[in-house]
């Protein structure tokens, strides 16, 4: 960090189309705050910029279906959110909007730039139109079948199931969101980054010179790299946006993923009139905080953009997290599957860094996690109270009953306490690794290790014992314990900043920045501390299982509307035409570069054969081989990426999605019939 005079820090700017929830505190806002907390504890000059993206058709899809316009939906969520995340202690400098005179000014400036520069290919081509709504169907407006995974629902940007990135024209039997029609072809023109030209510099600058960043990030960014780039339309036929600002363009706006990573810059200008140091000055260290969905928008599309400008500094890195998921399902806003981040406020007011605490210590930094009522009862019981809580409260309530609340000197150390007392040190060098390679996880079990420590050290040396100990020994014990206590509250400042507070506090004591952390008799003697209160309250069983109740009410309504209407009723003689057979898994390989596909070998009993099959995000290829399965083995054969598939298997899909084998009770012979 040396040379850094400087950080920008970015989190992902949130849709204002619906609140937030613990998916996104856990993937960006949790580990940024600490980022920023920490840096700023140091006596870092740090930024830290989030806002609301407020364009694309996310925001337009909610205002169709709630009957208001796209201004009064982004209204609501922009304070809504804006106020949720102050009061959960996200320290954000500044909390933007893209939909701001300031970005809208500096998004168009940004494209004239380019386009004046001859960085775009400008070009005609057919898209889909839907003729009843009178509209081009861009990115969510359309849905159809993915050409790698056949799902029937896949986007027009992308398929949710195989989580190919697509576009409208891959779809197979295209249909409009908004009237359900079949859409034509229709001649339009658009400005295009031709992200091709940027191959070289990326490759260079990724792969060679960025080996450091998190394996999840690295091979994402690789995988994209090794399957060569193509340029990407920036703009869209749509009216709310950013209006594209060339002669003619009428109708057209910046496509979202233009605009809303310029939105950064442009609250970084709201917030400084000196934002062209932090943004343009190589001494400063740039780090977008992002979840894994968005990292190729951060790693390859804004730099190139950043690049083909060429008077900004890139990211020095991207720490994107994976998913969390909710008492093991997806979190879904459409399904209401979430906890809500103004409604956790609300029903568990004065627990924000109960929350924080959690999500941190089971963030999905390295893989999805997650979420259980049961777990966060646990790590507040069991950590929280137990561990941080007991053993501030015991230092506290020993030094007031023995010595009236003033802190007593200590003399004659034992080994022990000078290595109770080194091990703060040791302790904070740990955290700071931790926090600077962004393992979050990590540093705030080493901040509870010296909680533990506490601990540990009052039951090992029993201040309480009088028989045991002279009254200069507990002197010593509890000067020291009061140390340990002042070195946690700044410490935990960048994990739970209202316990900070309170902690700081009960000891009469203002934070006095990082750099203590570890001097000696911090606390000095004669100091005279407050009363102890709790610092964090036991939750009973009854808080959570409310909880739990209503999730499981909301995942049995879900199951209502989900079971979907028979379908159309078909003959006797049209079922009698599916073949359908048992036959057995004999190979089973993940196919390279896909996220669902295996390819499968199954002994059909007449043959052996080839079926390329969507199932790889719920099984592993090696334990499903040996399976007996259901196969409709007359189905016409399919190309998925270049293999052709000969068949399918039947799988049951359940309201997440989630697929499970349709298996002969018991087994049979190969090629059994069915019927
Ligand atoms: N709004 C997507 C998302 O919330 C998008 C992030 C923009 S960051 C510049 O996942
Ligand atoms: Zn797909």
């Amino acid at each position: 960090m040396s040379k850094i005079k400087r950080h920008l820090v970015t989190s992902a700017l949130p849709y204002a189309n619906g609140p937030i929830h613990i998916g996104h505190l856990a993937g960006v806002y949790i580990p940024s705050d600490i980022y920023t907390r920490y840096l700023r504890l140091r006596g870092k000059d740090v930024l830290s910029i989030c806002g609301s993206d407020e364009h694309g058709v996310p925001i337009t899809l909610k205002a169709r279906q709630e009957g208001v316009s796209p201004q009064d939906i982004v209204d609501k969520f922009h304070e809504l959110n804006k106020a949720s995340f102050e009061k959960l202690g996200i320290s954000f400098d500044i909390y933007s909007r893209t939909s701001s005179a300031v970005h809208h000014e500096m998004a168009s400036d940004f494209f004239r730039t380019l386009y004046d520069k001859g960085k775009f290919i400008e070009k005609s081509s057919d898209q889909y139109f839907d003729e009843e709504a009178g509209q081009f169907l861009a990115d969510r407006y359309i849905t159809g079948t993915c050409p790698h995974c056949g799902n029937p629902s896949a986007y027009g940007d992308q398929c949710e199931n195989c989580g190919t990135s697509l576009s409208p024209n891959e779809l197979i039997k295209p249909k409009s969101t908004i009237s359900g029609s079949k859409p034509v072809l229709k001649k339009t023109r658009h400005w295009y980054l031709p992200l091709d030209k940027y191959e070289p510099f990326l490759k260079k600058w990724i792969l060679e010179e960025h080996q450091d960043w998190k394996t999840n990030v690295y091979g994402q960014c690789k995988s994209w790299l090794d399957s060569g780039l193509q340029p990407r339309a920036v703009s869209r036929d749509l009216n709310w946006g950013v209006p594209v600002p060339v002669d003619g363009a009428g109708g057209k706006v910046l496509y979202v993923w233009f605009d809303a990573p310029i939105g950064y810059i442009s609250a970084t200008k709201e917030l400084t009139p000196d934002w062209e140091k932090y943004w343009k000055s190589k001494d400063t260290s740039m780090v977008h905080f992002i979840g894994k969905d968005n990292i190729v928008f951060h790693c390859i599309i804004f730099p190139s953009m950043l690049k083909a400008e060429g008077s900004y500094i890139l990211p020095e890195n991207v720490p994107a997290n994976e998913f969390l998921n909710l008492e093991g399902h997806k979190i879904s806003t459409s399904r209401n599957w979430a906890v809500w981040l103004h409604e956790y406020l609300e029903e568990f007011e004065g627990m924000e860094d109960v929350l924080r605490y959690v999500l941190c210590a089971n963030a999905p930094e390295t893989k999805d996690n997650d979420f259980t009522w049961k777990d966060f009862q646990n790590r507040n019981n069991n950590e929280l109270v137990a561990i941080l809580g007991n053993f501030v409260n015991r230092a506290i309530v020993l030094t007031n009953k023995y010595f009236k609340g003033v802190v007593p000197p200590a003399s004659n150390l034992q080994n022990y306490d000078r290595e109770v007392l080194e091990e703060i040190t040791h302790i904070r060098t740990q955290v700071e690794k931790s926090i600077e390679r962004f393992r979050f996880r990590e540093a705030l079990k080493e901040t509870m290790n010296l909680a533990r420590l506490g601990n540990k050290y009052l039951a090992d040396t029993e201040p309480w014992n009088q028989d045991r100990n002279s009254e200069e020994r507990i002197k010593t014990i509890l000067n020291i314990s009061l140390q340990i206590s002042v070195n946690l509250s700044i410490l935990i400042e960048p994990f739970l900043p209202f316990t900070s507070v309170k902690l700081a506090s009960f000891l009469n004591y203002e934070n006095p920045g990082w750099e203590k952390i570890g001097s000696a008799g911090l606390l000095p003697g004669g100091h005279k501390i407050g009363k102890a209160k709790h610092l964090f309250q036991k939750i009973d069983n009854e808080k959570v299982e409310k909880q739990i109740a209503r999730l499981l009410k909301t995942r049995q309504d879900n199951e209502k509307v989900s079971i979907k209407q028979a379908a159309e009723t078909i003959s006797y003689e049209d079922f009698m035409k599916m073949d359908i057979r048992t036959a057995t898994i004999l190979e089973a390989e993940k196919l390279a570069k896909t996220k669902k596909l295996i390819k499968l070998t199954v002994d059909t009993g007449l043959d052996k054969r080839t079926i390329v099959s969507g199932i790889a995000g719920y099984f592993n290829a090696k334990d499903i081989i040996g399976k007996q399965v259901l196969v409709l083995i007359n189905l016409a054969t399919r190309k998925l990426r270049g293999i052709e598939s000969q068949g399918m298997i039947l799988m049951a899909e359940d309201i997440d999605g989630k697929l499970v084998f349709v298996s002969p009770e018991e087994k049979t012979e190969n090629g059994a019939g069915v019927k």
